[in-house]
């Protein structure tokens, strides 16, 4: 049997290839993909799908002078390995390794940084109009799929393309799915040209653009010959094209939400890695989306929202519940926000759940229709702080930042599982003004969250540990666990010397407990898994500052640059923020 894929290491190679043959590279590409993904975990789904798109692609474009841009990033992988990186992909997502998304740092072929959705066609349309200007010859082609072409982004790109002349070409990539499965008019609409009932207009030729298809993304002959066509039609043109999601592994085409990003499994079965059975603490997710439904018994205005993320967020138990009373909107966090503004002008308590990198998308619709009417809205900002493997693009880092200048807004990071469920319940008792909850991906450390609501005042401080009184340790949300550790680490004579506070709300600050320390504590080490630029450390340093404090303060956090992917572990020693690091930082400071 050849081996095709071997002999691969750039476009140019591909390009020797006879065309007969691709079907067999395409063979190899996936078990490739697979066999790597199989134990070095990673997105595998929307990769699959795209196999035979991405040779075909790479097979007659001239790229790197062409230039394809794709929306999102997840799906590259044989992009990636096809460019130069085979050698390097079992690296993937790994601390010093190739990212799991484009990346234009690491690749001449990855032309646009990309790991949040919607942003091809704007880029691609650049692209094209530079190509213009500077008269180039080139063509430019977004790769796009059916759930991000519905974000705002998306057809705000594809509403400028349709007025100009811009040599662009826009590949839908119909799988009809995202991550879960995509959602709203347009989704019905493509499923309606799918299956031949096409009673309206074209959509894309109602927008000015030259469309074809649909065709079947995973049969090479007809997308190359198609987009060998295209490549003389001039102007905005739309290759629409079906593919499945998880091709070529049969659980993966079947289990479609399971294996988008599967972790570990059997490559030879496609059979999921079974975790450990020992026993453990609850995700924050879940502790959120079985919350709220608790939550949704008792207080019937309560609503639930989420931009495409509903298995993520773990808002599916209330969407199963209540199906009524919670929305997946799509990708559309600008909508998402406004939209849960709008249901608390007429009284619904919406918890309207974002990740906090998406939320970057939103900042207008956060000040301008949510805070400014003092609405209250409850933002539940999951994944905060280090995400991990997915790296720079989805790091939760900016949050406290971005929103702590914003007027009218709470601000508060529980420190674990029950102080989660608490402030939840708290949000909906008659709350006058919007909050964001902040909380990290994954599990907390206490089994038994499922304990009676309390209420927590807005603006007090948590739980503390209070020994000596030279040096006190602010921390906010759940990296007080590395503040415990490192205190459990720290020498005797130390520990004598100081405290630890869990701030729990950035905004507002306990300002009454904050006097207290400033006037007993000499040294204040204040820690976040936020950026320090502008985050709780300057809230802090603020409040010294207005108050005439003169003490030593220390700010820890996330320091000014972005962070690339790596475990959690092996991020926050690289920043100086694991426990360790905090013992060296505080014996350092008493000594
Ligand atoms: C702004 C933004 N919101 C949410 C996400 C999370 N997300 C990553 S992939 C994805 C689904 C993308 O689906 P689709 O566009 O159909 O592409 P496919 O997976 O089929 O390649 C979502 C919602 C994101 N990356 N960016």
């Amino acid at each position: 049997m050849p081996n095709l894929l071997e002999n691969i290491n750039s476009p140019s190679d591909l390009r020797r290839i006879k065309i007969e043959e691709l079907p067999t590279l395409a063979k190899e590409l996936r078990e490739f993909i697979i066999n790597i993904v199989a134990t070095k975990e990673g997105h595998l789904g929307a990769s699959l799908g795209v196999v035979e798109l991405t040779i075909a692609l790479h097979y007659v474009f001239n790229t790197p002078d062409d230039l394809i841009i794709w929306d999102v990033g997840h799906q590259a992988y044989g992009h990636k390995i096809l460019t130069g990186r085979k050698n390097r992909f079992h690296t993937n997502r790994q601390l010093g390794g190739i990212s799991g998304f484009p990346n234009r740092t690491e690749s001449e072929y990855d032309t646009f940084g990309v790991g949040h959705a919607s942003t091809s066609i704007s880029a691609a349309l650049g692209m094209a109009i530079a190509s213009q200007i500077k008269e180039e010859d080139k063509n430019h082609i977004a790769v796009i799929g059916d759930a991000s072409i519905a974000g705002g982004m998306a057809f705000e790109g594809l509403n400028h393309a349709g007025v100009t002349d811009a040599n662009l070409l826009v590949i839908l990539n119909d799988n009809a799915i995202g991550i879960d499965p995509s959602v709203g008019a347009l989704k019905q609409y493509l499923t309606n040209v799918k299956v031949g009932i096409q009673e309206q207009d074209n959509i894309f030729e109602a927008l000015n653009f030259n469309y074809s298809g649909p065709i079947d993304g995973h049969d090479l002959k007809s997308l190359i010959k198609e987009c060998q066509r295209l490549k003389s039609v001039k102007g905005p043109k739309l290759l629409h094209v079906i593919t499945t999601k998880g091709k070529g592994l049969k659980q993966a085409e079947e289990d479609q939400v399971k294996y988008h990003a599967p972790g570990r499994f059997d490559a030879a079965t496609g059979e999921l890695e079974v975790g450990s059975n020992t026993l453990q603490p609850p995700k924050f997710q879940d502790v959120f989306g079985l919350t709220i439904v608790e939550l949704a018994h008792e207080n019937k205005n309560i609503v639930g929202i989420t931009p495409a993320m509903p298995t993520g967020s773990s808002l599916t138990y209330m969407m199963q519940e209540f199906p009524d009373r919670a929305f997946d909107v799509g990708i559309a966090e600008q909508h998402a926000v406004t939209l849960a503004a709008g249901m608390a002008t007429q009284g619904l308590v919406p918890f309207c759940n974002i990740y906090s990198t998406f939320l970057q998308r939103a900042y207008d619709q956060v000040i301008h229709d949510v805070a400014l009417q003092n609405l209250p809205v409850i933002f539940c900002l999951d994944r905060s702080g280090l995400v991990g493997e997915d790296g720079a693009t989805h790091h939760g880092v900016f949050d406290i930042s971005f929103l702590r200048c914003i007027p009218n807004l709470i601000i508060c990071a529980p420190s674990n599982a029950v102080e989660l469920r608490n402030i939840l319940y708290t949000s909906q008792l008659g709350l006058k003004q919007p909050i964001a909850i902040r909380y990290p991906r994954g599990r907390g450390q206490i089994f038994d969250w499922k304990k009676p609501f309390t209420r927590i005042k807005i603006g007090k401080a948590g739980a503390n540990f209070i020994n000596g009184n030279e040096l006190a340790v602010l921390s906010i949300g759940t990296i007080i666990n590395a503040v415990e550790k490192a205190f459990s680490l720290l020498s005797e004579e130390y520990i004598e010397k100081a405290s630890y506070f869990d701030m729990r709300f950035v905004k507002p600050l306990d300002e009454l407990l904050l006097h207290e320390i400033f006037q007993e504590y000499h040294i204040i080490v204040t820690i976040e898994d936020g950026c320090v630029k502008g985050g709780f450390g300057s809230a802090i340093l603020e409040f010294a500052a207005s108050h005439n404090y003169k003490n030593e303060i220390v700010n820890l956090g996330m320091p000014d640059q972005f962070i690339e992917h790596g475990s959690t572990e092996e991020l926050f020693e690289s920043v100086g923020l694991a426990p360790n690091d905090l013992v060296k930082a505080l014996s350092g400071l008493l000594s």
